[in-house]
């Protein structure tokens, strides 16, 4: 049998459990920081000083067994814990994938949004239980908590897609999300 179509690896069923946002088996667990999100909140001095403060989990990543190469289909649970830093709400670092590749969010607990970049339009899709958000090649992605309980979805990507932080910290992502009044949001212009 060719190389292209030898089995990476072999099939498993993964139990999924949507209500406290785990994947059974599960593989490695990414834990943000404030300390890890430098750079992102447009007000740096109140990151700076949450980060040099109590430094509290943002929010963590538990990944699927499967693994990100070629032609494999990787997932992950993203939660997101509630808070705002300088009223900025909490989110996801965001990323590009380098060669494009599309990605779809279902998501599963609390509220969020799903904020989308291609480097001139904004997309902006709230994020309740059962929706599912699908990420388009050539956008750029980033998640965030609207609520005030953690806000979790589900991520299915190629496993080449890769994570270019680079990219957003060079173009943006369009708009933030702020806190806004009776536990709403407001969507701002992004450098303020
Ligand atoms: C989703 C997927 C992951 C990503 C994670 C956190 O689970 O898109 O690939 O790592 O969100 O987002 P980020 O990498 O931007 O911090
Ligand atoms: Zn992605």
């Amino acid at each position: 049998m060719p190389e292209f179509f030898a089995p990476p690896i072999a099939p498993f069923a993964i139990q999924f459990d949507a209500q406290t946002a785990t994947l059974s088996p599960e593989g490695p667990t990414l834990t943000r920081r404030m300390s890890d999100l430098e750079g992102l909140f447009l007000d740096h001095e109140a990151w700076a000083a949450s980060a040099a403060g109590d430094n509290p989990v943002v929010y963590t990543v538990v990944s699927s067994p499967v693994p990100e190469t070629d032609r494999e289909l990787p997932q992950s649970i993203t939660t997101i814990h509630a808070g705002a830093t300088g009223g900025e709400l909490w989110m996801t670092k965001g990323h590009q994938h380098p060669d494009h590749q599309g990605e779809i969010y279902l998501a599963l607990h609390g509220r969020g949004g799903l904020l989308m970049f291609d480097g001139e339009r904004t997309e902006w899709l709230d994020m309740l239980p059962g929706t599912i958000g699908y990420i388009p090649p050539g956008w750029a992605h980033r998640s965030v908590n609207v609520g005030d309980e953690p806000y979790s979805f589900l991520a299915v990507y190629p496993g080449v897609a890769g994570h270019d932080y680079g990219w957003v910290l060079e173009h943006g992502m369009g708009l933030r999300a702020y806190r806004g009044a009776d536990g709403g949001f407001d969507l701002r212009p992004y450098n303020g």
